[in-house]
């Protein structure tokens, strides 16, 4: 195959700081408070790739009093100056794209072609399109005032375009953030965090304070953050809502999933199971809205899985760098001993699991196999909860009501993906399925000018679109009585 990716321009960058990190605040390096770092490793290696700061309630403070002194100049610049800085963003990303993508794939593990395609050119975009609602702040929100200072909190299965779409809209609308990456992927958010700085984004508006629950809990509890944004597990959501509530603090989270995938008996299969492929083995199916439910209807079943196990018998799993791979490495061995644990709980329950023989794993590094699972009971472990990794799930399905009941038989509702040739059946289907999103024909479709979120445990809150920009916004009701004659 084709040689992997060079490395050498983020390794450069890594040396260039002595692969040893503080906080990125007001503008500049702070070393942590408390003097600790952690390790960062590439999964597909058990590599340290760096040293990061673990972040304490003074390291949080400062990066929040920070935000503060921005935020007002940051506001009062307008709509049309913000915009500037967000084209700058997105060219910026647009001309380091290369050292973004493999720091990316490095640190997370996902195969460079998904970071070089999906990722990075998804992030560029979301500035763009922020830069746009930016400039109708005057207008079109004459009546919306910024919120302040905004806490996000993001995980690691997408670090550099969660990032993107919880920093661009909060800073087109004017206001400040103290930006919280995960601790398994930190690097690609400090290495955004200077590069915004070099390309002009003022002190302050952007801060980035790494660490690991601890640091965002804090950040969760400082008083002078106006509103959080988070996103991660369902458990995380729930308890930020808890400790959040009565604190005046706003709030949106984009938590779990257990999106399903229905295939109808006149679909087009071969599509289909490509559609497959991109729901569960993007990311190594470690996505909030992974198609990891396949519902099929009952006479194509054992054609569609026939020709979906021999799909599965191609896919390559290797190490991020590599170009030819379609499966890259589970983030960390936390999360790959907790797909295990799944999987296993399924056996026990009298699942069958299926893994192509013709699939091979790299010796070393953290894999997980690309994984078919039959003989699921609806209300089992299996069908319930979220694995977040390579691992489909399958059921079977007779009539449209009951493709519907069992879609929405699940404490999530994030998207759906529903496979049709009738356009009628597609249509009626749709708006039954208990979910924020729904893909008729398609699937992990993603714009930065359509609203992305969930229903029920799957959290609440919008990014992207109108609907995400006025998640950063507040009214002003005002009314003055009118005395002058009308002309
Ligand atoms: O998530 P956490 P984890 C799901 C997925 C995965 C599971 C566990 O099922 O297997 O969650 O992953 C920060 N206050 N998703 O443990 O802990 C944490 O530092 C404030 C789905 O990694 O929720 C990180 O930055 N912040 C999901 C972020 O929360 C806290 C993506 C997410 O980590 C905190 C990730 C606290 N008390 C996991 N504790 C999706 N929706 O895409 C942790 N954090």
């Amino acid at each position: 195959g084709p040689a992997p990716e060079d490395d050498q321009p983020a390794r450069a960058w890594l040396a260039e700081h002595g692969a040893s990190f503080g906080h990125f605040i007001g503008g500049a390096w702070c070393a942590p408070s408390s003097g600790e770092r952690f390790e960062t490793r590439a999964p597909a290696s058990g590599d340290v790739l760096a040293h990061v700061a673990q972040g304490d309630a003074a390291d949080v403070a400062a990066a929040v009093a920070a935000a503060r002194a921005a935020q007002p100049g940051w506001f009062a610049l307008g709509g049309a100056a913000r915009a500037r800085h967000l084209y700058a963003l997105a060219r910026m990303v647009q001309r380091h794209s290369r050292l973004f993508a493999v720091l990316e794939a490095l640190d997370n593990g996902k195969p460079i072609r998904e970071t070089r395609d999906i990722d990075i050119p998804l992030v560029a975009r979301h500035f763009l399109h922020h830069a746009g609602w930016a400039q109708l702040q005057e207008s079109e929100f004459a009546d919306w005032s910024p919120l302040g200072v905004i806490g996000q909190i993001v995980p690691w299965n997408f670090p550099l375009l969660m990032l993107a779409w919880k920093i661009a809209p909060a800073i087109a609308l004017g206001n400040c953030v103290v930006l919280k990456p995960a601790e398994y992927t930190p690097l690609t958010a400090l290495l955004f965090a200077e590069l915004a700085h070099r390309a002009g984004l003022p002190d302050g508006v952007l801060n980035v304070v790494t660490g690991d629950g601890r640091t965002g809990a804090a950040l969760v509890d400082h008083p002078g953050v106006d509103k959080i944004a988070f996103t991660g597990s369902t458990e995380v959501g729930r308890h930020i809502r808890k400790v959040t509530a009565g604190s005046g603090k706003s709030l949106t989270l984009e938590l779990g999933g257990k999106s399903p995938f229905i295939v109808f008996d006149d679909a087009d299969l071969d599509g289909a199971v490509e559609g497959v492929v991109d729901a569960i083995w993007f990311n190594q199916g470690q996505v909030c809205c992974a198609g990891s439910r396949l519902l099929v209807q009952e006479g194509i079943e054992a054609r569609f899985i026939a020709k979906l196990k021999q799909r599965m018998a191609t896919l390559r799993v290797g190490a991020s760098l590599d170009k030819g791979i379609d499966i890259g490495a589970i983030v960390d061995p936390v999360q790959l001993a907790r797909i295990e644990a799944l999987v296993e709980a399924g056996r026990n329950e009298g699942c069958s699991i299926w893994q192509a023989r013709e699939v091979a794993l790299p010796n070393a590094g953290c894999f997980y196999p690309p994984t078919l699972i039959t003989d699921v009971a609806p209300a089992s472990t299996l069908a319930q909860e979220e694995i977040f990794g390579p691992v489909l799930v399958t059921m079977s399905f007779r009539t449209p009501d009951e493709a519907v009941a069992l879609a929405n038989n699940s404490r999530y509702g994030l998207a759906a993906s529903v496979w049709s040739e009738t356009i009628g059946r597609a249509l009626d289907i749709a708006p039954q399925l208990a979910c924020g999103v729904v893909w008729v024909n398609a699937t992990n479709l993603f714009d930065a000018g359509v609203g992305f979120g969930g229903y029920r445990e799957s959290g609440y809150g919008r990014e992207g679109g109108r609907e995400g920009v006025y998640e950063y916004l507040k009214p002003h009701g005002w009314t003055m009585p009118l005395r002058a004659a009308r002309v």
